[in-house]
């Protein structure tokens, strides 16, 4: 059992116990669990080895007591915890995917709940729509609107995973995998290997000795809930999160095809068959022919040099025009993980973050970077702790002291200052002077007609202390759409102005999207890929990050946190005399 299950496990106790109320401690214990679950979800070491080591005490870890230890070994040894099982049964099979739903929490459901006897996403989108949610507390007219489109949301991400979910999970495969001799290569095809934001199933192609074999430890993964399909080249399961996962058994000599086909995009490998049937060949996932003779099928380089292209990286295949860049030889150098030099969106212990500046400092030199910049939130992010201007003031301070601390890395002072319903910034320009680069975003009033919200941002753009606009369409994937506003229009304001534009790479954000990104690239903009990391493990997020922005055909030269400190500086807006 991983982590980040016993953590889910936790979550929805405290979600069962915030909606029942029925235990007269419910307050304490749920806050309680919300403690374990961050503090399981975090914690370096896997809980299982320490569970079953007789050496070790679970209770040693921050937040879990005697009880929770107890838990956990259950978890461990059973797979499941009586009384997670036991709050489940108090309410309705379908209630919890209610709290999928942006904007419903907790307590919302319970409300819909025992108000309305609402007991899934359909029975809510039926009250919605009978308008029989605007009249309960707190609850009006936009809200029982958002809640239809948060519905709405909700059906187009289903059967959809979040990248994060479907790198960790292929990790953990090819972790399980490797253990068997027998086995060659792994390598995840499909749209992971296109790092695409979401991902519909798993693909994973394997070579190796005794393919029986293979298929045969690789249906005793743990995480399996189904058994689909198992034939000798191909074996399809569920896994306990509903993710599907195909395995495919090849042979080496015929290995460069397979992942040539089995990567895709559908629509590349159309363009891509067409080009060699104009030649008078054949592709398939078994290799270029002409006729019966192979002409390539051991890599894909042969592959796409056989029909008269550079090899072109998986990121780029959607028939977007790369085919026609790669046979004028004229596809982009992008960017790479290893490019990066720095972090400009992260917060501490001073706001919501989990982690101290010097923490953060000291784990982004281990990963090799020559700066950050800390960017707490503004006071106007009251759920995420924002800082008066007092306290940011304090927050410039520690920052500073820091550096005194942790050397050989630029710690520089910043903020992420939340842009007012009308433009206007959360911090006085007298406060903005005193940060090195401040990022500014928008948390607040996403519902607003989009030229509202396009005046807004065009506003914030024009103070001149603003350097980088951050997550800059505020989508959730799965969760939330972008809001409403002209995109073009800011672009060009931000162009204008020389304001870098934030590609977040947080997983569940991906904001700027690939497409975004390709439109800032063609116009010739510059960004800034950001993790906006609470703790030192989020920085890991780059990966996904850097995948977005190769998939907008961004190279390096145009990303600024590949740059050495003085060029990232000297790249930025100038500021005023
Ligand atoms: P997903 O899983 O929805 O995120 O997207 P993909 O791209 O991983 O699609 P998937 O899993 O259905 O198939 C993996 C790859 O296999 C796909 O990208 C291209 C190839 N493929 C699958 N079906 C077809 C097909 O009918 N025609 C062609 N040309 N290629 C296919
Ligand atoms: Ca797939
Ligand atoms: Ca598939
Ligand atoms: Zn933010």
């Amino acid at each position: 059992m991983e982590n980040r299950e016993i953590a889910a496990v936790f979550e929805e106790i405290s979600n069962l116990l915030k909606i029942n109320q029925d235990d007269p401690k419910w307050p304490f214990k749920a806050a309680a669990y919300d403690r374990a679950k961050r503090s399981v979800e975090s914690f370096p070491e896997r809980l299982e080895v320490i569970a079953r080591d007789p050496n070790r005490k679970l209770t040693d870890i921050p937040g879990i007591g005697a009880d929770l230890a107890k838990k956990i070994v259950e978890l461990v040894e059973t797979g499941k915890c009586e009384y997670h099982q036991e709050q489940r049964k108090k309410i309705p099979h379908g209630l919890l995917d209610l709290l999928q739903l942006q904007t419903v929490g907790p307590q919302k459901v319970r409300l819909f709940y025992k108000e309305l006897n609402v007991q899934s996403i359909d029975d809510l989108e039926a009250a919605a729509k009978a308008g029989r949610l605007r009249d309960l507390p707190k609850m009006d007219v936009k809200s029982e609107e958002n809640i239809l489109k948060a519905i709405e949301v909700f059906r187009r991400a289903a059967g959809r995973f979040r990248l994060d979910t479907a790198q960790e999970t292929a990790d953990e495969l090819i972790a399980f995998l490797e253990g068997l001799k027998t086995v060659d290569e792994i390598t995840p095809a499909g749209s992971l290997r296109r790092g695409r934001e979401t991902v519909g199933d798993l693909d994973l192609l394997v070579t190796g000795r005794d393919h029986a074999g293979i298929a045969g430890h690789f249906v005793k993964f743990p995480g399996i809930n189904q058994v689909l399909a198992k034939g000798e080249d191909k074996v399809s399961v569920k896994l306990k999160n509903d993710l599907q996962v195909d395995v495919r058994l090849l042979d080496r000599k015929s290995y460069g095809a397979a992942l040539q086909y089995f990567t895709g995009s559908k629509e590349h490998n159309v363009a891509l068959r067409d080009r060699a049937k104009r030649r008078g060949w054949k592709l398939s996932e078994y290799g270029l022919f002409e006729g019966e003779k192979v002409i390539a099928s051991r890599t894909e380089e042969e592959i796409y040099e056989k029909l008269g292209l550079q090899w072109i990286p998986p990121e780029l295949r959607e028939n977007l025009g790369e085919i026609e860049a790669a046979e004028k030889g004229e596809l982009p150098k992008l960017v790479d993980l290893a490019d990066i030099r720095g972090d400009l969106q992260m917060h501490t212990t001073a706001s919501d973050g989990r982690t101290s500046v010097e923490e953060m400092a000291e784990a982004a030199k281990q990963r090799g970077y020559r700066y950050i910049l800390i960017t707490d939130h503004s006071k106007a992010v009251t759920v995420a702790n924002g800082l008066d201007e007092k306290r940011a003031r304090e927050n410039i301070a520690r920052i500073h002291a820091a550096r005194q601390k942790v050397k050989g890395i630029e710690i520089w002072a910043g903020a992420e200052v939340d842009i007012l319903g009308d433009g206007r910034l959360d911090y006085p320009d007298d406060l903005l002077k005193q940060f090195d680069i401040v990022l500014v975003s928008v948390h607040s009033r996403m519902t607003m007609p989009a030229e509202e919200m396009t005046a807004r941002l065009l506003k914030a753009l024009e103070n001149p202390y603003v350097r980088i606009l951050g997550h800059p369409t505020g989508r959730q994937l799965l969760k939330r759409d972008p809001f409403a506003f002209d995109i073009e229009k800011v672009f060009s304001a931000a162009q204008k102005h020389g304001v870098i534009l934030e590609l977040n790479a947080n997983p569940e954000r991906l904001d700027l999207c690939d497409r975004h990104v390709k439109l800032a690239r063609d116009r010739g903009m510059k960004i800034v890929i950001s993790t906006d990391a609470h703790h030192p493990d989020h920085f890991a997020y780059m990966r996904y990050g850097v995948a977005t922005a190769r998939r907008g055909w961004m190279g390096k030269k145009s990303v600024i946190n590949t740059y050495p400190p003085e060029k990232l500086l000297a790249s930025l807006r100038p500021l005023p005399r």
